[in-house]
């Protein structure tokens, strides 16, 4: 264990130092009058050589944490992100709600006010340091974040920064939040000594009990028609390994429901889908993965007498307020280790017979999902407007076999099954719309080999703040492409209204309020005024062609691109 000393003459200087040394490589910023030691400080290392993280301007703040949650995801580091006090704080809430569910690790941080009134380097200057101020910044998202702390001085630093990151990456990981008073970064240090490596890790993944393996086990080993539900297991790309083999290795179903990462690939043998509804109610045994929300119950459920088992780093989600999911056995485990140990448990209980069999069921079920999502795109190809699965189904003819797809929300993942862990994201079950644009780019800005296609609906694309989604993807050299699956309404909205009122008066009459999206802009233009290549698509027959120009101005130009595809919404 080695001690780290740097000349550096300012606590701004060295926490951003400290950063680097704990591979925070990227800081993702909106900033404000707050930032001055830290523009100081980048404007220092430039010219030393200090290494710091990459600053990275967004200028919105949502879009600078879905840019990070996006780099998280896809890199498996923990990237900064820093705004503006409360203000800044506030507007990237949605972000920081969407990052908890899915429990990606960030360290967001925020300017606060500067405490004192005049006398310290740092203090109040302008009218705004006095109305900002808060009783309580974090106050707004302690409930979303796993630890949030105030730096008080340059003294505490190290301990504070390494308490930070490993809280953010221990098991289930998440987002904490630190914010930084303009005097303490302004703090005068006659240089910095610290630990390398850091002397706070984070703690390891949690290992299956021997107990709960086995009462699991036995159910599942009874059991005659068991299923796997999972939404998050491909979170750890170990994991999607250890479900394909578990999978395959006793016969047992997989749907991924709403899917936030690659959990098994599309073509494994046992995938049946993405929709529990149509399998959760003959099944006798159901494994549920990493996953919140397994059935949804006032619809589809297991029969009464079915067991349930949750397996996953916290398998009762005890930051939801109500999640009443029966379950018999609750395995707090890691699926890279927990599925390995479950697996070694039931060998010995089920004969080769019984597992054979399912085999041969899975089968004929899966071929036969397989033959109606044939005949869905079939049909769909001359659809106009163009339907919903005819874009997937044309995107999953023309994307790199390597590529990420990031889905808010409307890809239709049978139509466009992914392969490869690590090359597919959706949106968090917390669901704040405007997170996808900006994750496509903090994706490619962690993988900038890999083709990275963003699949946004014309509502989640208008919450995106697109103008600084294109601005971003320009300035900093990201091309995506982005495919708006343009149906000019919220659709969901339209859904909800009618799964409610069936034959109510908004499904009677032909323009209920809050659902249209009258007089859209041109968004291929939108794109295009930041230097992107933009095209309108109308006619189902020009998708294809389309799509490979749009390819073509990502892979070749290297610039960004958008279709407009104008589609129909739900019936
Ligand atoms: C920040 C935020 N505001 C509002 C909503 C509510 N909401 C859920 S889906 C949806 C419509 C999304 O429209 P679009 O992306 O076009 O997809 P569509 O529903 O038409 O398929 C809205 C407004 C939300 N999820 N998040």
């Amino acid at each position: 264990m080695s001690r780290k000393q740097l000349a550096v003459e300012t606590v701004a200087e060295a926490y951003l130092a400290l950063l680097a040394e704990r591979g925070v490589d990227v800081l993702f910023a909106n900033a404000g009058t707050d930032f001055a030691p830290l523009v100081e400080a980048y404007a220092k290392a430039a010219h030393t050589g200090l290494p710091v993280p990459k600053p990275l301007i967004a200028t919105h703040e949502n879009l600078a944490f879905s840019m990070a949650h996006g780099y998280a995801a896809a890199s498996g580091k923990v990237p900064a992100v820093m705004v503006h006090v409360s203000v800044g704080t506030a507007n990237a809430l949605c972000g920081v709600l969407n990052a908890a569910r899915e429990n990606v690790p960030i360290l967001f941080t925020a300017g606060r006010s500067p405490l004192t009134e005049e006398g310290l380097d740092g203090a109040r200057d302008t009218y705004i340091h006095w109305a900002q101020e808060m009783f309580d910044q974090a106050g707004m998202l302690r409930e979303a974040v796993k630890w949030d702390y105030e730096l008080r001085n340059g003294a505490q630093l190290e301990t504070v920064v390494d308490r930070a990151l490993a809280i953010a990456t221990s098991p289930p990981g998440g987002p904490v939040y630190l914010s930084l008073p303009r005097e303490v970064l302004a703090e005068k240090l006659a240089g910095f000594t610290y630990d390398a490596p850091s002397r706070r890790v984070a703690a390891s993944p949690p290992a299956p009990d021997a107990a709960a393996i086995d009462a699991a086990a036995r159910i599942l080993a009874d059991a005659k028609n068991p299923l796997i539900v999972t939404a998050d297991a491909g979170r750890d790309v170990a994991a999607v390994a250890a479900l394909a083999d578990f999978a395959e290795r006793f016969a047992i179903p997989v749907v991924e429901h709403r899917q936030r990462y690659l959990c098994l690939p599309g073509n494994h043998p046992c995938h049946l889908g993405y929709d529990p509804a149509a399998l959760v109610g003959a099944a006798d045994a159901v494994l549920v993965i990493e996953c919140d929300v397994p059935w949804i119950p006032s619809r589809d459920r297991p029969p009464q007498e079915a067991k349930v088992i949750h397996l996953g780093v916290d398998p009762l989600f005890s930051r939801y307020p109500i999640r009443g999911f029966a379950t018999d056995v609750a395995v707090t485990a890691a699926p890279a280790t927990g599925l390995p140990a479950l697996a070694e448990a039931i060998a010995p209980l089920v004969p080769d017979s019984v597992i054979e069999a399912r085999r041969r069921r899975i089968a004929e079920r899966c071929e036969a999902q397989q033959a109606g999502w044939r005949k869905l795109r079939d049909t769909s190809a001359t659809a106009q407007p163009i339907h919903p699965a005819w874009i997937s189904a044309c995107l999953a003819e023309v994307r790199d076999p390597g590529s990420v797809l990031v889905n808010e929300y409307t890809l239709l993942a049978e139509h466009c099954p992914s392969l490869l862990p690590g090359s597919y994201f959706g949106s968090s079950p917390a669901a704040g719309l405007g997170w996808g644009a900006g994750a496509a780019l903090g994706i490619k800005l962690a993988e900038p080999d890999r083709q990275v296609i963003a699949v946004l609906g014309d509502g989640s694309y208008l919450f995106s703040n697109p103008v600084a989604v294109h601005h971003a993807a320009a300035a900093h050299q990201l091309p995506v492409l982005f495919v708006v699956t343009n149906n000019a309404m919220w659709g969901a909205v339209r859904r909800a209204t009618l799964g409610m009122y069936p034959q109510g008066e908004a499904a009677r009459s032909n323009k209920p309020p809050f659902i249209d999206l009258d007089e859209l802009p041109a968004f291929e233009q939108v794109c295009a005024a930041a230097g992107g290549y933009g095209e309108r698509v109308e006619d189902p027959a020009d998708l294809p062609a389309a799509l490979e120009r749009a390819l073509h101005a990502v892979n070749v130009e290297k610039r960004q691109a958008l279709l407009n595809i104008i589609c129909q919404g739900p019936g």
